[in-house]
């Protein structure tokens, strides 16, 4: 009898990742001597390989995780099951969304390795923003991908037994507890992995100041603890969506775990709003500038109009919840994201500004004086979603107030 041992964890190597792509027969035989190999990651978090065949082009992508936060370093250990999350995430994803998610080949929990769809003629949406690019089916498919995953995902589709089963499959500890310190506490009080320049330490001992921010703050920081609505993607920002003119794939979900539904929306939003801000700064042509900016604002719109007519057909023709007829609920759930996903935006606003990881968007502004405007602007309109995140009824006044920021 062989007994088959699994390949202990080691982190891959430009030479070594070939072990793990040569048996799964993606390229043909003859042309495994062509294979070009590049290690592309520019994440916070893990080793990224594409492996290409010179001859015909085909390629592939390995993602691997590494047992520490690459930001950080070795001193800041981390699970590798992050990366069974993130395969098993984007396998539950294109069972309702096959379109919009990178195609998964294979994966290996041993090894934290995924190796999926190569997407190098598309960009990431945070680069091809700052670069003052639109793309024209981003709302339809964001709202789309958000509307199916949360519907098809919850207790309004889910039988109760399958729901519990999967909160326990995408129970993500690690990853989470990321979240609730850099999204949810750090940046709010006076905590060593905060990073800004010394001008804005009177605009950030303000929010660290507040009360009635803070009160808001902790309460949405329990929501996210505790609320274990649908399956999130858990860090859907622009570096997490690739984009073309005709498509768009949301990639890398190892954050994702059944939590509160206006998270991930709140994500997309909060980041949009920090590239409409910094849009002033880079895009110089007034009339390109204006024009980017009002597809930023339209995005929104759009993007939140397509989550409710999709979830709400969802609800109508698939629901199994005993209420679904009943006058109001629908609407008192969709009210209720719409108005957390405020409050959690602001705190994303809040700590991609003054946190551990910026954005690029705000921190690539050339002239200090004018980066150091726009951060501000940001600190006092997070500010303001988190407070004011019960008096917004429409999206449009989320979007009047961003115009206006
Ligand atoms: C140490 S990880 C820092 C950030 O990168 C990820 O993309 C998440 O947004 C996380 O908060
Ligand atoms: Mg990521």
């Amino acid at each position: 009898m062989t007994v088959k041992v699994k390949p202990a964890y080691e982190p891959l190597n430009e030479l070594t990742v070939l072990d793990v792509i040569k048996p799964l027969n993606f390229f043909n035989s003859a042309s495994l001597n062509n294979l070009v190999v590049q290690e592309i990651g520019d994440g916070n978090l893990n080793l990224v390989f594409r492996v290409q065949d010179s001859d015909s082009q085909k390629a592939l992508i390995v993602k691997q995780a590494l047992p520490y936060a690459k930001v950080v370093g070795e001193s800041w250990p981390l699970t590798l099951d992050r990366a069974r999350i993130e395969s098993d995430a984007l396998l539950q994803e294109a069972e309702s969304v096959p379109h919009l998610v990178p195609k998964v080949y294979y994966s290996d929990s041993h090894l934290a390795v995924t190796v999926m769809e190569d997407l190098s003629d598309h960009v990431i949406l945070r680069k091809g923003l700052i670069e003052g690019n639109t793309y024209p089916l981003l709302a339809k498919d964001i709202g789309t991908f958000a509307a199916n995953t949360a519907f098809y995902s919850s207790d309004f589709y889910l039988h109760p037994f399958d729901k519990k089963e999967k909160v326990k499959r995408f129970s993500n500890p690690e990853l989470c507890k990321i979240t609730e310190d850099l999204v949810f506490t750090d940046p709010f009080f006076d905590h060593d992995t905060n990073e800004f320049p010394a001008e804005l330490k009177s605009s950030v001992e303000k929010i660290w100041s507040d009360q009635e921010l803070l009160r808001e703050v902790a309460q949405l920081r329990f929501s996210f603890l505790t609320r274990a609505e649908i399956l999130l993607h858990g860090d859907l920002h622009t570096g997490s969506i690739f984009v073309k003119e005709d498509s768009t794939k949301v990639i890398d979900p190892e954050f994702a775990f059944y939590g509160p539904a206006g998270f991930d929306l709140a994500h997309f939003f909060a980041n949009l709003t920090l590239n409409h801000l910094s849009q002033n700064a880079h895009t110089k042509e007034p009339f390109h500038r204006e024009s980017v900016q009002s597809f930023l604002l339209q995005t929104i719109e759009k993007t939140w109009e397509t989550y409710t007519n999709t979830f709400t057909e969802l609800w109508r023709e698939k629901s199994s919840d005993p209420f679904v007829k009943t006058e109001g609920v629908l609407e008192n759930f969709l009210q209720h994201t719409f108005q957390e996903a405020i409050g959690f935006a602001g705190c994303e606003v809040i700590r991609r500004t003054i946190g551990l990881a910026h954005v690029v968007d705000l921190d690539s502004i050339e002239q200090k004086d004018i980066e150091l405007f726009y951060k501000k602007k940001a600190l006092e309109l997070g500010s303001y979603l988190i407070k004011n995140q019960r008096k917004f009824t429409s999206i449009t006044q989320l979007t009047n107030w961003i115009r206006g920021a």
